[in-house]
């Protein structure tokens, strides 16, 4: 039922959706990932700051549901735990998380781990890592979304992960229907917005005026 470690899918992905509750105009993470299933989104991760271990159980339980109905890839943010305990696709960490390897004894070989990245080093690192299945590029632009966020990698740390990295990458970071064919330009062919989707009244149009931007480009 559940499409584990589906690289192939994740390559096929042109937008990668995140969860933002506090961004989403009212409307609940669960309500954001129907939206987002509805709109043809293959790839989901919930990420959520704020809340505490039970609800994020709940929550993501029944995103779990939803996701495996349409044969979306479910990806839950930091939380290790929660990622199994919930039969989650893969889990998203940060370069102050636990070390990938280490991700990998917990979780086995079938779950997929993504791992943020913010320079050529860490690109290197993740790929000479045998556990990173994809990365994240970013952030490309200044962001409000991420409190911790660091100063903006640019399109040129991009163009180097596009063309010198050989693991599946994700770009992220202020993208947004106006940037997100220079985006595409440079070599990326999944993107990663928060803001821009979750916040948006109509997720259904958004996404597709976002393709068509990608497309264009
Ligand atoms: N990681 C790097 S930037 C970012 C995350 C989670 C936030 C991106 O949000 P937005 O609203 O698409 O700029
Ligand atoms: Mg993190």
């Amino acid at each position: 039922m559940t499409v584990k470690r589906d690289l192939a899918q994740l390559l096929q992905a042109d937008i990668y959706g995140i969860t933002a509750e506090e961004l989403s105009l009212g409307r609940s993470n669960v309500e954001i990932v129907k939206q987002m299933i509805a709109a043809g989104i293959t790839v989901i991760q919930y990420r959520e700051k704020d809340k505490k271990a039970r609800e994020k159980y709940h929550e993501c339980m029944k995103i779990r549901e939803l996701t495996a109905q349409a044969g979306v890839t479910f990806i839950v943010n930091d939380d290790i735990d929660l990622a199994m305990i919930v039969g989650a696709d893969g889990v998203h960490v940060g370069q102050e998380d636990l070390p990938p390897e280490k991700v990998r004894e917990l979780v086995g070989s079938e779950m997929l781990i993504g791992l943020s990245t913010h320079s050529p080093e860490q690109a290197m690192e993740a790929q000479k890592s045998k556990a990173v299945d994809y990365i994240g590029v970013g952030p490309i632009y200044p962001t409000g979304t991420k409190k911790d966020v660091c100063a903006p990698v640019g399109l040129e740390y991009l163009e180097y992960v596009a063309n010198k990295i050989d693991l599946p990458f994700v770009a992220i970071g202020g993208i947004k229907e106006h940037n997100i064919g220079e985006v595409a330009r440079k070599g990326a062919r999944c993107m990663a917005l928060v803001s821009e989707i979750v916040g948006n009244s109509d997720i259904q149009a958004k996404v597709a005026a976002l393709r068509k931007a990608m497309k264009e480009s």
